[in-house]
């Protein structure tokens, strides 16, 4: 207990306990693991070896495989997508692409691996229920109506894979800095390597790696949403000198025009609204302004300002 991110097992029959223990682990930690959560072993498996398999293939390729798309829904990047702004460089490579509707966005997909787009098509369906299971869980948590995430807040999910190859001195770098994701939650397929850290009460947490769980985490926007009642976790990814690591993040983010704001049931006269109601796009461009810093999202977004 105490430091550990605590695991919620999905395949228990005590709905009532699975909504509590993933409520009180939004509220301590904004992070929790899921285990039984229902997407098949075999997939995971598949998955992350095609990831591996797509991040071990040349700069090159990865580039002529992520640039079909002329409206860019899907890239691949060193660093981060702003490599020329960052404070330090990230020691990382990103392979970020749209996932709904499938229909669409398949086409613009990697096609080398070559079981890429059999593999992802599935996976990424799979961990899609998975997230509104998770948010149902949470609606009924924060006692807000069951649709709440199905109104355009979840209809946007990115999958974006991270490779993190040794780093000769880890002191040096990190595989992303301090943040706080902009999606609604995160769902995380890490690999065997440990890297993922979550800042609680000043320290950092390492996320132990849990063969075929999952790692969950709150975004900032579900903080709004819930009007501080779940944390919008801090978190980042340290290196590793002789282990390279591989990770998936399944990010369940809103569509642009969707208005991010607290919802309505949990705001009255003696509960007011401690944030601003705004598009998600209008969110995004603050976000990217504030690096993900919260400290600077608590002042973009805060109702508090006179
Ligand atoms: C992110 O993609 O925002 C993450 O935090 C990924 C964490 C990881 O790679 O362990």
């Amino acid at each position: 207990v105490g430091n550990n991110i605590p695991v919620v097992d999905l395949g228990v029959h005590d709905q009532t306990q699975i909504i509590q223990q993933i409520f009180e682990a939004s509220q301590d930690f904004g992070f929790f693991q899921v285990i039984n959560h229902g997407v098949p072993n075999h997939l995971m498996d598949d998955a992350m070896s095609v990831f591996k398999e797509f991040h071990a293939m040349s700069g090159k390729d990865k580039t002529i495989e992520c640039s079909k798309d002329p409206n860019k829904s899907c890239s691949v990047y060193t660093g981060s997508q702003n490599y020329a702004k960052e404070k330090f460089h990230l020691w990382r490579d990103g392979l970020l692409h749209l996932c709904n509707p499938q229909e669409k966005y398949i086409q613009f997909w990697p096609e080398k691996p070559t079981r890429y787009r059999e593999v992802v098509g599935p996976y990424t369906t799979e961990v899609r229920k998975l997230g509104f299971r998770i948010l149902e869980f949470i609606s009924q948590g924060l006692g807000i109506s069951p649709g709440h995430f199905s109104s355009g807040l979840a209809e946007n999910p990115i999958l974006l894979v991270n490779h993190y190859p040794p780093c000769p001195d880890p002191s040096l770098t990190l595989g992303q800095g301090k943040h706080t994701d902009p999606s609604i939650i995160n769902i995380l397929l890490q690999s065997e390597v440990y890297g993922l850290q979550v800042f609680k009460d000043k320290e950092w947490i390492g996320v132990k790696p849990i063969p075929y769980a999952f790692v969950v985490n709150i975004g900032y926007p579900l903080q709004i949403i819930c009007n501080g009642k779940l944390k919008g976790a801090e978190h980042r990814v340290v290196t590793n000198s002789n282990l390279a690591r591989t990770t998936a993040s399944f990010f369940i983010n809103p569509l642009d025009e969707i208005i991010i704001e607290p919802a309505k049931t949990l705001v009255d006269a003696s509960n007011p609204a401690l944030y601003r109601s705004l598009l998600y796009k209008d969110f995004l461009i603050k976000y990217v302004a504030a690096s993900g810093n919260t400290r600077a999202l608590e002042e973009a977004f805060s109702n508090s300002t006179e």
